[in-house]
């Protein structure tokens, strides 16, 4: 594993104030980049991105092999996540809620980069960073079996 995310929920979250939502087994299925779903540009295209995903997952869904889940934790519980897994906010029902959380997304030492859709270009396995604080272009490969090429 290269990655881990642990979401932290600062107060109790109301179903109705956009819960997390995740598709289960979503992190077994190989890496899509945007490269891989077209989606890169130019510009690349976040929404583009996301739709694409999403179609991925319904037909995922359709065959059994993720399901979405929802959840509405509360005060201190800690969801912590596997690098892949497909996950974000859903609709809001009642814009007067909050649901504040802390994220940390933690990379372990050794070869990994940090792969970020819109900002990495991904080739095979190889990926090259678009963007570094540096100036320079790190490039790295994918270390991920799901990945499959
Ligand atoms: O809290 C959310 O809605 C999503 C957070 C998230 O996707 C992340 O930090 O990776």
């Amino acid at each position: 594993m290269l990655m881990a995310a642990a979401w932290v929920a600062l107060e109790d979250v109301d179903p109705a104030a956009g819960p997390l939502t995740y598709f289960v087994g979503s992190h077994k299925l190989p890496f899509r980049s945007m490269q891989d779903l077209g989606c890169d540009g130019p510009p690349p295209s976040y929404p583009c991105y996301e739709g694409r995903i999403r179609e991925e997952m319904e037909a995922a869904a359709g065959q059994g092999s993720v399901f979405p889940q929802s959840m509405a934790p509360k005060r201190g519980d800690v969801i912590i996540w596997a690098p892949n897994l497909v996950h974000g906010g859903s609709s809001v029902e009642d814009a007067s809620l909050t649901r504040r959380s802390q994220v940390t997304h933690y990379f372990f030492e050794g070869d990994a980069l940090y792969v970020r859709p819109m900002f990495s270009t991904v080739t095979g396995d190889v990926y090259t960073s678009r963007w570094s604080a540096k100036g320079e272009a790190p490039r790295g490969v994918i270390l991920d079996a799901r990945r499959g090429t």
